[in-house]
């Protein structure tokens, strides 16, 4: 199984789970995170209210609602202060975490945003291997999830994405 690339909006995405790039409130906020409740609707606000919020490098799952998408795994990312703070593993975790509550939901479809890389400030290509390397060491000992999906919603994190699954390739040749 390989990792895909798309660019675009994930609200439209047909796969059985999108994540969201939250907040530890998980009750909405900019970016991803209000698009995902726009498409969603009214009602995944009072499923979020009920689940005491989310610590960073978490995740937690909800029903998509309007979405075309049957769940949404709500993850919260960590804000950049420099890389002082564990930041690389903590979005390492939201990736880690995210592919584990799609496995015991017996999710087969996931995309992703490039969480934390807007508001949150993260460096968006040590975001983009940090997501590559995540998923992918996932993949090698799950054989359940059949697409992940790595949305990219401007061209330059599009380009980091594929720049970085080919030097993937490349060293695997090595
Ligand atoms: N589809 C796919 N990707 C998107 C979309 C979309 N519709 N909209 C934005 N992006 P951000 P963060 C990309 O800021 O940095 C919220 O207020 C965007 O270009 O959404 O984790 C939360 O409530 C960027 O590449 O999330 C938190 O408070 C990526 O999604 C805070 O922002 C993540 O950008 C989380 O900040």
């Amino acid at each position: 199984m390989t990792i895909e690339v798309w660019r675009g909006d994930i609200t439209t995405l047909d796969v059985d789970a999108i994540v969201n790039a939250a907040n530890s409130s998980l009750l909405g906020g900019g970016g991803v995170d209000g698009a995902i409740h726009r498409a969603a609707g009214g009602e995944l606000i009072h499923e979020c209210r009920l689940l005491g919020g989310c610590k960073t490098g978490e995740a937690k799952i909800t029903q998509g609602y309007k979405l075309p998408a049957k769940f949404i795994i709500h993850t919260v990312g960590p804000v950049w202060n420099g890389g002082v703070l564990g930041e690389d593993a903590l979005l390492a975790s939201c990736y880690q975490r995210s592919l584990e509550v799609a496995v015991q939901h017996r999710i087969r479809s996931i995309a992703f945003p490039a969480i934390s890389t807007g508001i949150y400030g993260f460096p968006p290509e040590r975001a983009a291997r940090i997501a590559v390397q995540t998923v992918t060491a996932f993949l090698e000992k799950n054989a359940s999830l059949e697409r992940v999906v790595l949305v990219a919603f401007d061209e330059p994190t599009e380009g980091l994405y594929r720049a970085v699954l080919e030097n993937c390739h490349l060293l695997e040749l090595e």
